[in-house]
């Protein structure tokens, strides 16, 4: 059997921090006076923060100078660590640690591979920090999901060729940076919204380990 690498995302996948982003982003978009629905939300999944605050700006058709947005993109990362401050490993999804000590157990390689800055301040509050032999988030990164540099640098970290990765995503961006890295998607999520993925399943609850241990066999 040849040693594989697992490539998890954070946010949507080991956690639900997008209520947290919802509610800091609605706050910000609240306060220089544009709406933020839960639909626009979803489309922020896997976006960086710089890509976010953009997009936001753009549905509410404000221009602003270059001090106000990073005053905004502050304002926004300080209200969303409010909440993250509160965070235990209750908040861990169901069954990922199920899949997680199996792969510890089975010496396969585990990263991270996450577009968010604060991903190691988040595994540390939910005390899965050293479950990750190898940690790429959007500090490490240049381009953003789609592209797939998050990716290729856990790979490469990891000392495993992308074939032999496999990737747990919850955004279509990110199931496209997998793809395009050559690695196995498996998509968490909403079948029609993430169809683009090699497999699909609601949460980690579905997925058996008999299903894993097929991977590895591939
Ligand atoms: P931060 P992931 C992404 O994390 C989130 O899905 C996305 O909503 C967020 O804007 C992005 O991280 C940046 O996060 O503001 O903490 O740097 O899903 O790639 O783990
Ligand atoms: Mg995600």
């Amino acid at each position: 059997m040849r040693k594989k690498g697992f490539i998890f995302d954070l946010d949507g996948v080991i956690v639900d921090t997008a209520k947290y982003h919802f509610i800091a982003w609605r706050n910000l978009a609240n306060s220089i006076d544009i709406d933020f629905t839960e639909l626009q939300n979803e489309q922020l999944k896997g976006v960086s923060r710089v890509k976010s605050l953009e997009k936001i700006l753009k549905w509410g058709g404000k221009e602003i100078s270059e001090n106000q947005f990073s005053n905004l993109m502050q304002q926004k990362n300080e209200d969303y660590l409010s909440h993250i401050d509160k965070m235990d490993n209750q908040e861990i999804l169901p069954d990922v640690c199920k899949v997680l000590d199996f792969l510890i157990k089975e010496k396969h390689g585990i990263a991270l591979g996450s577009a968010s800055k604060n991903a190691r301040m988040i595994l540390e509050k939910v005390n899965l920090i050293h479950q990750f032999e190898v940690i790429v988030d959007g500090n490490d990164v240049t381009k953003g999901k789609p592209n797939p540099e998050v990716f290729l640098n856990a790979a490469k970290e990891l000392n495993i060729h992308t074939n032999n990765c496999i990737v747990f995503e919850d955004s279509v961006a990110g199931i496209q940076a997998a793809n395009t890295a050559n690695m196995i998607s498996i998509g968490i999520g909403d079948a029609t919204v993430l169809h683009e993925a090699d497999y699909i399943f609601n949460d980690f609850t579905e997925i058996e380990i008999s299903f894993i241990k097929e991977l590895i066999k591939e």
